[in-house]
């Protein structure tokens, strides 16, 4: 007959069995499908996640999506889930542009960090024209970080719940938060994030933190006393807006592990590393050690865990804009090219 005898049959079975068992621990799938490993499929084989933020008006660019879709397995919104986005008038919720990233992203099989709740900054004109009572703003916060964290509840992996919250001396900045509400907002707003989306990880960001110093005392202190108070708090994120005109903040690995042996999550949040322009290809190189370097402190720390560039291609960088002169940050230039600071991180997530 045409039909495979059953022993056959059963041995090329177990043949194929072990071929696929070989394949999965000799090689990583991507090596199986003979695609060269992203930074994602890197960052994964040390229990880590390698992100990029990304932001609307970018997602036209196909060359660009191929790229965010491709290498990243975790996204954050730049601008999307901001209050001005999402409450652009008092109680009207508007998640057009949240919602657009947060699709693209599980269409392409990537989590996401979602990026503010309570911050100073790109707050809409209803909230920020008018004086409020404590008990005004405090209704008005609450109704904002349950309704959000509602809307995105069990579709992102976490919270970016106060940004930005200490001054450079690790005083508190004097927000219309803080002004208003005293510090007690911080553990109110921890508290209603955690009661409408309890498995999202909570986190407090900031920038300027990634050495030991005052702001990031500041933020070790209040951690520890969140904690000691039981208040829902998973993480610190370290933005990590670097610039190679002010030094490498050397002390970061001991930073992290601080906050570890907490029982604090870490993580670098917003990566870049801007320069005086122009390019040379000695900064290049400089900046591609920052990048291996920061990128070998977060394997080092066993809770530090990922890492997330703000946005991955020169073209689309928010510091041309904001520091004039400066730029050439992030791993790709502008032609989608990748630096040597791309090869500089897949180096120190061991890669070729
Ligand atoms: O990338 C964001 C940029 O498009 C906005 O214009 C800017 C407004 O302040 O915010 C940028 O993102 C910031 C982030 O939300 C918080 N940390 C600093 C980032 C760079 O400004």
């Amino acid at each position: 007959s045409r039909t495979m005898p059953r022993n056959r049959l059963r041995l090329v079975g177990a043949l194929a069995a072990i071929l696929v068992a070989a394949g999965l621990t000799a090689g990583t799938p991507a090596q199986a499908h003979d695609r060269p490993a992203t930074l994602a499929d890197l960052a994964q084989r040390h229990g880590r996640y390698f992100g990029s933020a990304t932001d609307n008006p970018e997602l036209t660019d196909t060359a660009y999506t191929s790229l965010l879709g491709g290498e990243f397995d975790m996204i954050t919104p730049g601008n999307g889930m901001k209050w001005y986005a999402t409450e652009p008038q008092q109680g009207v919720f508007d998640w057009t542009n949240g919602d657009q990233i947060v699709n693209l992203a599980r269409k392409n099989h990537q989590r996401v960090r979602a990026h503010t709740l309570v911050w100073h900054s790109q707050l809409p004109d209803w909230l920020t024209g008018r004086e409020w009572t404590a008990d005004e703003l405090r209704a008005v916060l609450k109704n904002h970080i349950l309704t959000e964290v509602r809307h995105y509840r069990g579709k992102v992996y976490s919270w970016d719940v106060v940004n930005e919250a200490f001054n450079e001396d690790g005083t508190y900045r004097d927000t219309i938060w803080y002004k208003t509400l005293g510090p007690g907002y911080i553990a109110d707003a921890l508290r209603w994030a955690h009661q409408a989306d309890p498995h999202a990880k909570l986190y407090l960001n900031d920038y300027n933190i990634e050495a030991v110093g005052p702001k990031s005392d500041a933020y070790y202190q209040l951690a520890q006393d969140l904690k000691a108070r039981h208040v829902p708090l998973d993480g610190i994120g370290l933005q990590a807006h670097l610039a190679l005109q002010y030094g490498y903040p050397t002390t970061l690995e001991d930073n992290l592990r601080r906050f570890s042996k907490l029982g604090l999550d870490t993580a670098l949040t917003e990566v870049d590393v801007r320069m005086i322009l122009p390019v040379t290809d000695e900064k290049l190189a400089q900046q591609a050690d920052w990048y291996r370097d920061l990128t070998s402190a977060c394997l080092a720390v066993r809770r530090c865990v990922g890492i997330t560039v703000w946005d991955y291609t020169d073209k689309y960088s928010w510091i041309p804009a904001f520091f004039p002169g400066e730029g050439a940050a992030l791993p790709w230039d502008e032609q989608l090219q990748p630096k040597p600071a791309y090869f500089a991180i897949r180096e120190a997530l061991g890669g070729k």
